[in-house]
């Protein structure tokens, strides 16, 4: 089982806070017919349930055939988040209201979950901490990006360090076939955000190409939010289709071969 190769991958891409198709998502047979799943991240902000939506992803990502890529949203969120705590140790000030509408959607929805949970705090069981402590974890502990087989996933874009960095031996880990590597700060952002790329795709120029013999799936937000195709350029398929914008979009999943690094076939739920 241990050595067992991972022959199929399904990336899936932003979430957004909507349980109800994450929900289904996960109990699809497109789910459970892959070797390993990873998801793109941005699972917060978002139009929908933000609490369930991460209590379902902090359950999944304890699976050893899933991984939960480092992204934007869980980074801004983060940093508000361990602010707040170091604010409530009486180590630090207040931490100052984030001004997106979405990032206080989801404040509003944590600071209900305290006030229904509170009162229920009992024998050092404290589910709101525990779901905050849950998601800082969760992010810190999450990579970059990932390479399987001929594949490389990360949430927002592709960048030559990516390749780079699996060539330094001492820095590469391995779990079951699962290549991560550590980028740093200056790559990073590239990474996370792509944003080389939406700065060249928003003045109509090639993105960035795949390695040669590689490809390459991100999420984030190339304003391809309300169609279930993914656009795919240079050997970069963006997966982001707007689930939990609005309720109407579908959230993606692609199910690809990693020997070849090919989409063999598009889920959407
Ligand atoms: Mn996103």
């Amino acid at each position: 089982m241990f050595n067992h190769p991972i022959k199929r991958v399904l990336y899936i891409g932003d979430i957004h806070g909507n349980k109800e198709r994450l929900e289904r998502l996960l109990a699809s047979s497109a789910y459970a017919a892959v070797d390993h799943r990873v998801f793109a991240g941005d699972y917060v902000d978002g139009c929908g349930d933000i609490v369930g939506t991460a209590q379902l992803m902090l359950e999944e990502a304890k699976r050893s055939d899933v991984t939960v890529l480092k992204a934007n949203h869980e980074r801004d969120l983060v940093v508000f988040l361990k602010q707040f705590l170091a604010f409530q140790l009486g180590k630090a000030p207040s931490p100052k209201l984030p001004g997106k509408k979405e990032r206080l959607a989801t404040l509003e929805q944590l600071h209900q979950y305290w006030e229904s949970t509170r009162d229920h705090t009992m024998d050092g069981h404290d589910p709101f901490h525990q779901l905050v402590l849950g998601i800082i974890n969760l992010y810190h502990s999450s990579p970059y990006f990932v390479r399987i087989g001929r594949a490389f996933f990360a949430h927002g874009g592709f960048h030559p360090a990516m390749m780079r960095s699996l060539r330094h031996a001492d820095r590469i880990q391995m779990v079951r076939g699962v290549y991560t590597a550590d980028l740093r700060d200056v790559e990073a952002p590239h990474v996370m955000l792509g944003n080389m790329l939406v700065r060249k795709a928003r003045h109509g120029n090639a993105l960035q190409r795949a390695p040669e013999g590689f490809s390459v799936y991100v999420g984030h937000h190339y304003g391809r939010s309300n169609t279930e195709t993914p656009w795919t350029k240079n050997g970069i398929t963006c997966l982001d289709t707007g689930c939990g914008k609005s309720d109407d979009n579908l959230l993606t999943a692609a199910e690809i071969n990693a020997e070849t690094g090919e989409l063999i076939a598009l889920h959407t739920f």
